[in-house]
């Protein structure tokens, strides 16, 4: 029930200052152009990208663990400075995201500690183990690949410190894509086993690296909103049937297969069909009951505790820092 207070606040006058600012914002958002932090914005508007922008940060700092426990079974000196400097771009990653988050005003300890307690998500496709080298190879091509799909739109993304961070990780995630594909790809061409090893793994990855899109667009309660503020520029359906089209098509270089049997293009509505998701999965993994999570959430918290004294030393120089500048 609303209290008087909320009552009050639900027919509150917009201000001057409320009317030109928003007026400001449709502006710009009906020119396709840009908002920038200093900007007016509708309170929604910023809670939606703070959620969407740290999320995806948070997705880029739990993805490090599924290769980073790889990096001391690489099988080559080269296949392990590859992987140890994906994994260092995917930490890079985050650390653009959470800047640009923090451009709308949440600081990142905030940011962190919804993380940490629960509060916020971070992609599905995290909580799934890594088993063998192979999935190396199938998390930098269909994860990456997926990744890259969803993101290259974000690029045009109506917030100015989000679009221009999204372009810096396109490009990188282009580079993590092929040094997966090509280690699938060595892998095809190598023994029965190892072949089969590469097969195995795209089994295992197809349906979850699908589901990164999120849900069906009439369960995906964000979508709509969020596309008439140019943040998205699709929707979580016409982005996972791009990516299909597009995987369908290079699984046959690899001489593999995708665990799809209802996979076609549709010639009279122009899309690419697949089958059927298991969403259940999908939403057991968002509440935390996925294979991986527990173990997840176990790690980041170990991570971010052993990591408070470089976190504290970095304060500490920074008021030093600060001190001497003001002194001068
Ligand atoms: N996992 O209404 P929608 C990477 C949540 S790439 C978990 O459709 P929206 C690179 C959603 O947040 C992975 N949660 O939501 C890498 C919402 O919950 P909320 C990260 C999911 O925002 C590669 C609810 O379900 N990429 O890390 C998922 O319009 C290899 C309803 O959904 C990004 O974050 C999911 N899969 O669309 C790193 C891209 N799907 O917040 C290491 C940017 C949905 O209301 C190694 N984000 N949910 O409680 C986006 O494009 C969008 O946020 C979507 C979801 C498409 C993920």
């Amino acid at each position: 029930m609303a209290t008087q207070t909320d009552a009050r606040e639900l027919h509150a006058v917009p201000s001057e200052e409320d009317q030109a600012g928003q007026a400001y914002f449709d502006r710009i958002i009906a020119e396709d152009s840009r908002i920038e932090p200093s900007d007016w914005m509708p309170e929604a508007y910023r809670k939606t990208l703070v959620r969407q922008i740290s999320q995806h940060a948070h997705s880029e700092i739990i993805g490090m663990q599924p290769e980073a426990n790889f990096i001391t079974r690489a099988p080559s000196l080269k296949r392990k400075a590859i992987l140890m400097a994906k994994v260092q771009d995917e930490a890079g990653h985050g650390l653009y995201l959470y800047s640009a988050a923090e451009t709308l005003g949440t600081p990142r300890e905030e940011l962190f500690d919804q993380l940490l307690t629960g509060r916020a998500k971070y992609s599905s496709i995290f909580n799934y183990p890594a088993l063998t080298w192979a999935d190396m190879g199938a998390i930098g091509w269909l994860v990456d690949g997926a990744a890259i799909v969803n993101q290259v739109p974000l690029c045009r993304a109506s917030y100015g410190p989000y679009g221009r961070a999204m372009v810096r990780i396109c490009k990188e995630e282009s580079f993590h894509q092929r040094q997966g594909f090509e280690i699938l790809l060595e892998l095809a061409n190598g023994t029965p086993a190892q072949k089969q090893m590469a097969q195995d793994a795209i089994n295992r990855f197809y349906a979850p690296a699908l589901m990164m899109f999120g849900p069906n667009d009439d369960a995906s309660p964000n979508s709509q909103q969020s596309m008439r503020w140019n943040i998205k520029r699709f929707s979580n359906d016409e982005l996972r049937q791009r990516f299909v089209g597009m995987i369908q098509e290079q699984v046959k270089v690899l001489g593999l297969t995708l665990p799809d049997d209802k996979i076609r293009f549709n010639e009279e509505t122009g899309q690419w069909e697949h089958g059927e998701l298991d969403w259940n999965e999908f939403y057991e993994v968002l509440k935390g009951r996925g294979p991986c999570n527990a173990q997840r959430m176990e790690r980041r918290r170990e991570a971010h505790e052993n990591g408070a004294w470089v976190r504290e030393a970095a304060s500490a120089y920074a008021a030093k820092q600060a001190q001497k500048a003001q002194v001068a």
